[in-house]
Order: C-alpha cells, then structure tokens, then sequence
C-alpha cells in the first residue's frame, strides 16, 4: 500500500561474518524508512552470535525480533564437521517450520532478504506466500562469479592440481582467467557441505528479484559487469552492489588506551576471523615472525573454531616468554574486539588478515592495507580482490591451511613489506575514498539502495 512503510525480513545463516553484514543492513534500512523484522535462529552456534545479537536489538529496539527455535539436529548426510556447517544445513531443512508466522506478520511483508546459504529453501517459502525474494551475498563479487559457474567445476573434480601452487586457469565469461588454486578443494568435493550447499541454492540466483551484495562498483567492477551483463548466460537477476555496508550503533565502544598511545600508522592487526584457529605450530612461527619484523602489534588470537570451546589462557598458547618479551611491543587478545573500531584507529597501519569478505571490504572502507593470509572457502579468491586492486600483499604459495607450515621468517619479512610501502598505504588511502564515494547521497551504493526500498514502496 502507498503511505505506508515497507516491511522487510531479513534471514541471516550461521556465524559472525553471516550475522554482521546483515545486522548491518537491517540498521541502514531502518534508518532509511523500512519497517524491519530479523529472523533469528535459536540457539546460536557461538556465543559471539547471540552477545551481538542481544546488544542489537537493546540499541535498535524499532527493530522487530523474530525467534526461530531450531528443531533438534538430525545427524548431518554430507561430509561436514564444522558446526557452522552443520548449523546452516539444519537451518535449510527447517525453513518450511516458518510458513505459519510469516504469512501472518502484520503489515504483510513487502520481501524477504535471504542468505545466499539458505536462499533455495527460503525463496520456494516465500514463492508459496506469494512474498518476493532478494538475496544478500555476504562475499565478493568475484566469488559469487565463481559460484554462478559452479556446474563448470565440474572437470577440475577429483584431480590434485587445485592444491595450492597448481598452475591450471579456469576462465570465466566476463572476468577473465581465475587460477584452479584459488578453488577451495571442499568446493569440488560432492561429499562435502560446502560444495553441496551451493550447487542446492545457486538455483536460486537466477530466480530471486535481485542480489544484493556487499561490495561496492569501483573495486569490483569487472566481476559486478560479467554478472549483469546480458551477453553472459546463464544469466543472474539484477546485482546490486550496496556496499561497504555501514557499522551500526553499539551499546559501548571499548577504550583502546593501549592503541591510543601508539604511533600513527605504526602497529600491525593480526587476526584470521571468528572461525579460523591456526594450528599450534603455525602460531609459533607467526610468533616468531611477529617477534622478528620488530613491528608494533596487536594481535586477536583464536585456538578453537567456535568460541564456547576457546578456553585454553594466551600465555598456555603463546608461551610466557614470548609474551614476556613482546610486552612493550604488542598485545595478544582472547576473546571478542571491535574490529572496525580497530581498523578505524589511527595507530593502525596494516592488517594482517584471512580475507573473510567483511574483514577485506572493512579494510578497504577503513584504508588500511592488507597482508592477505586466506586459509579456506572464499578466502584465496578475495585475496585476489586485495591484489588486483592494489592495497595488499599476498603470498599465494603460503597455501590453504594446514597444507604447509608458513616459516616465521618469510611471516617477518612480509610483515615488515607490509607496514613499509608507502605505495600499498596511499593505494589504501584511494580504496577508503572510493568507498566513501559510494555511501555518498548520490554514489552508486547509496543511490541502487534507495532505489531498491523505492521500489517496494511503489
Ligand atoms: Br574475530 C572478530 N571482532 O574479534 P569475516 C571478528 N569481527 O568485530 P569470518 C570483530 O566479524 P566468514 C572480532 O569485523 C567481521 O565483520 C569482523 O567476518 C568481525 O570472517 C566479522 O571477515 C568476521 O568475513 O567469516 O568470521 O571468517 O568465514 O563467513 O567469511
């Protein structure tokens, strides 16, 4: 109806890097007219999910909650032991149980904004409602092209030449040669989650109303003009890049007194994301590359893939001498940060990083340049992003993780590149106002976002 708001759900799917960018856009879509309602799945797999969760809705209380209890898990078909996994698996089975309260939300809603991970079972939902379906892509646009193609993997199945190092390109319409290595071998394994939670919702990319994702045009355009382009079939519906998404109101910033007496420009930020421990060995060499490139740090250390289960001290992990010797050189944090808080601050100078699509388009927002270290999933193929764009490093033979033990020494000597390069820091500084540009009343994010809610508002 004319007059009134539009009334949008937004469906997020397990783990933090799911969890914020939709947080995100369901505060910048609220703070743009939109009547909210967020679906939340009980319980979270961390503890990290529900903290932010509860805080949210206590800072954004217009923001209405909807509880989705998660039926008991039944035992996972697919070669799955990663409990994010097995959590969005169990979410996409579930979708059908909500059939009863979204058809009577009251106002009726204009759309649902789904997961890409859960977009199969949720736009046959809302198709049965008669309720439109967008997506929100929580990746890179160039991953997304990756998974577009995906009947195309097909034939680099079951070979060994996607380990790191392979030399094979894969060709893609529209973006040119993608080298195999960057493939994550779990995406060409028919056993595995990963690959079969693709192959079950890409379907729906060419079915949805349009894609929304959180990149913005300058720093991928290549890969958002192969997606819309008509000439390239299959053909996607509408990408509309509405990215960075902006941070929302918290209840607290932390105090930093640490970084604020830091020189500008001079720590480095060391951290791989909520769902990447690194093995015990390779955390002694990153110690010892830390040690050695003599750099300021700050660095936020994870032991266990999920939180609840981090419980082992710093110092049991790191060794009491080290932390000893680095006290007046850096910081080893357990537990949750603000991570953009973080970035934002002007002692930092480089990020060393896993590449999780948010901490790359918090970087580029934020300006800093980035020392890309992916482990696993998309990770190889925005470090990609950071490369061909030009503010970041990448050791492409430091591999996926687990594949080899990345020498403390080659870790200093490219911490030291990193925080050195006047060329990396001012390409950073360009990427940061080029993302500025885009949030800008009339810039190509802002302007594709306020069309889309006007859309529903006619
Ligand atoms: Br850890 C950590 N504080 O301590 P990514 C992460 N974050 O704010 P991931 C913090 O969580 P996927 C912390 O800023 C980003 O928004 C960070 O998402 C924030 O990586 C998000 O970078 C993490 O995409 O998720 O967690 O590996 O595997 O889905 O990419």
């Amino acid at each position: 109806e004319k007059g009134t708001p539009p009334h949008l759900a937004l469906f997020p799917c397990a783990g933090m890097g799911h969890l914020m960018p939709f947080l995100r856009l369901a505060a910048m879509l609220a703070s743009r007219g939109c009547s909210v309602t967020f679906i939340t799945v009980q319980p979270t797999v961390s503890a990290a999910e529900s903290d932010h969760l509860s805080s949210f809705f206590s800072t954004h209380p217009h923001i209405k909650r909807l509880e989705f209890p998660l039926p008991p898990y039944k035992k996972s078909k697919f070669l799955n032991n990663d409990p994010f996994f097995i959590q969005a698996e169990a979410i996409g089975n579930a979708v059908h149980l909500l059939r009863p309260v979204l058809s009577c939300l009251s106002p009726s809603l204009s759309a649902i904004v789904a997961d890409f991970s859960v977009a199969s079972s949720v736009s046959q939902l809302a198709s049965d409602l008669s309720i439109s379906t967008y997506i929100l892509i929580t990746t890179s646009a160039r991953f997304l092209s990756l998974m577009v193609y995906f009947p195309l993997l097909a034939q680099y199945k079951n070979t060994k030449n996607n380990a790191g190092g392979g030399n094979g390109y894969i060709e893609l319409p529209g973006i040119g040669p993608m080298p195999v290595s960057s493939i994550p071998p779990a995406m060409l394994d028919d056993n595995n989650f990963f690959a079969v939670s693709i192959s079950t919702n890409v379907s729906s990319i060419f079915k949805v109303k349009s894609i929304l994702i959180n990149t913005f045009n300058w720093i991928e355009s290549e890969a958002i003009e192969a997606l819309n382009s008509s000439g390239v079939a299959p053909h996607p519906a509408p990408i509309l890049p509405v990215g960075p998404l902006e941070s929302f109101d918290i209840e607290q910033a932390s105090d930093l007194p640490w970084l604020d007496e830091q020189a500008p420009e001079s720590v480095v930020f060391v951290s791989f994301g909520s769902r990447t421990a690194l093995s015990k060995d390779q955390i002694k060499e990153l110690t010892t590359g830390l040690e050695k490139s003599g750099c300021t740090f700050l660095w936020v250390l994870k032991a266990s893939k999920v939180d609840k289960d981090d419980t082992e001290k710093v110092e049991d992990i790191v060794g009491e001498s080290f932390l000893g010797r680095a006290k007046k050189k850096g910081i080893v944090i357990k537990g949750w940060v603000n991570q953009e808080q973080i970035l934002a601050h002007p002692a930092i100078g480089g990020f060393v990083s896993h590449c999780g699509w948010n901490s790359v388009i918090e970087a580029a927002r934020l300006g800093v340049p980035i020392l890309a270290w992916p482990q696993h999933g998309d990770q190889r193929i925005n470090a990609e992003v950071v490369e061909k764009v030009g503010f970041g490093l990448w050791v492409r033979e430091w591999g996926w993780t687990g594949e080899k033990l990345v020498d403390g020494n080659d870790i200093a000597d490219r911490i030291t590149e990193l925080m050195l390069s006047e060329n990396l820091r001012a390409r950073a500084k360009e990427v940061k106002e080029k993302a500025r540009h885009a949030r800008e009343t009339n810039g190509s994010s802002e302007r594709l976002l306020q069309g889309l809610i006007d859309s529903f508002k006619s």
